[in-house]
């Protein structure tokens, strides 16, 4: 008999099955320590915390992983928003792929000039009598660097921003989990803001290749895998060159879908859960992100298309207008640094803060 994929299975049987085949990152203990101590401290204060998920999850090919498929994601989105929450006076937990954007650094990142550009060398001091300037800051980036640089070292001082890596869509799904159960003595002070670009598609572990996927053939004695060939990765023999070049044909699994677990079982009552929906097709977008929105049951779904992301959002809400586009106006879309974030991040906080709805533009 054929076993059932975890898409056809409940929620909760997906989940124990899932979760017992992988095994746990290796950073997650310490991940959890570093959380528990920072959700314990502003539980203590009475703050609110917001869970943001942000960058895109990997599908490692194999299980020794040369080689994985990743996506566009370069965590804009989840870096600014973080820091529109914590200007609110949020605690932050930035669960974030690995070397993606950070809050504050992002302005001096890869994603824009190189940081070096923004420094020059001063002329030395006659005192110093030295051809050693100091290194500074260029006169204009002075104004905007000292103000990134306060919001961070306040965040830093203040302990109000964690940050934790992951790369693989296991480690992801791993690093939720905990952070949601964690977060359960924060009642309604929890916010889970989930704009990670997480994978819909994986090998389950399973049908892994264990090592590198070989693209030629192998003489018999050193072809470990002819003998165990994983069912979803089928390397066949190329037409063109058939003794030595291989085809390889990858197939995927459905990513099980643990919204449903977050909003019913492993975040705490009273929370509130926004996930982020994107779409290439403008036709798609509002009907996918309502479907979500009613499948899972939660407070919001923010949509965008892969094109326009940066300067309009819908958002689609269980209550009336249900349908509430929010867009960046035209003529500050080249000067604004972080595009929708600005009116997202602003817009969540407030409504979460004093229960109003965002005000589109
Ligand atoms: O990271 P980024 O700023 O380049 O992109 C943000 C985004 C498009 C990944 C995010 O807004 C989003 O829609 N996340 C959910 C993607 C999805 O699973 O549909």
């Amino acid at each position: 008999m054929a076993t059932p994929s975890l898409g056809d299975m409940s929620p909760a049987d997906a989940e124990s099955v899932y979760f017992n085949e992988y095994p746990p990152p290796k950073a997650l203990p310490k991940h959890e320590a570093l959380a528990r101590a920072f959700i314990d401290r502003h539980v203590e204060a009475n703050r609110r915390v917001v869970l943001v998920t942000s960058g895109g999850t990997t599908v490692p090919l194999e299980a020794q992983t040369v080689r994985f498929i990743d996506n566009f994601s370069a965590g804009t989105r989840g870096a600014t928003s973080a820091e529109y929450f914590l200007q609110e006076g949020y605690a932050v937990i930035f669960l974030h792929r690995q070397y993606s954007l950070l809050p504050y650094s992002r302005h001096y990142s890869h994603s824009t000039n190189c940081f070096l550009d923004f420094m020059d060398e001063a002329p030395a001091s006659d005192s110093t009598q030295s051809d050693h300037g100091p290194i500074v800051v260029r006169d204009e980036y002075q104004h905007q660097m000292r103000d990134v640089l306060r919001k961070y070292r306040y965040a830093k001082q203040n302990n109000l921003l964690l940050l934790l890596p992951f790369t693989t869509v296991s480690e992801y799904m791993f690093e939720l989990r905990s952070l949601a159960k964690l977060m359960r003595p924060l009642g309604p002070n929890a916010l889970f803001y989930l704009a990670a670009a997480v994978s819909d598609f994986f090998i389950p572990r399973s049908r892994m290749a264990e090592h590198k996927i070989q693209s030629s053939e192998l003489p018999a004695h050193l072809d470990k895998d002819s003998a165990v060939e994983p069912d979803d990765i089928y390397t066949g023999e190329n037409e063109e060159q058939p003794s030595q070049r291989k085809k390889l044909v990858i197939n995927l699994d459905p990513v099980p879908k643990f919204l449903h677990r977050l909003v019913d079982g492993w975040a705490p009552d009273g929370s509130m859960v926004v996930s982020f929906k994107l779409e290439t097709d403008p036709s798609l977008l509002v009907y996918k992100a309502r479907t979500a929105l009613q499948r899972y049951s939660h407070h919001l779904v923010i949509g965008n298309l892969l094109s326009t992301r940066k300067w309009e959002v819908v958002f689609i809400t269980p209550d009336p207008p249900h349908e509430r586009w929010l867009r960046v106006p035209k003529a500050r879309r080249s000067k604004s640094i972080s595009g929708v974030e600005d009116q997202v991040g602003l817009a969540e906080a407030k409504k979460k803060s004093d229960g109003s709805a965002p005000t589109p533009e």
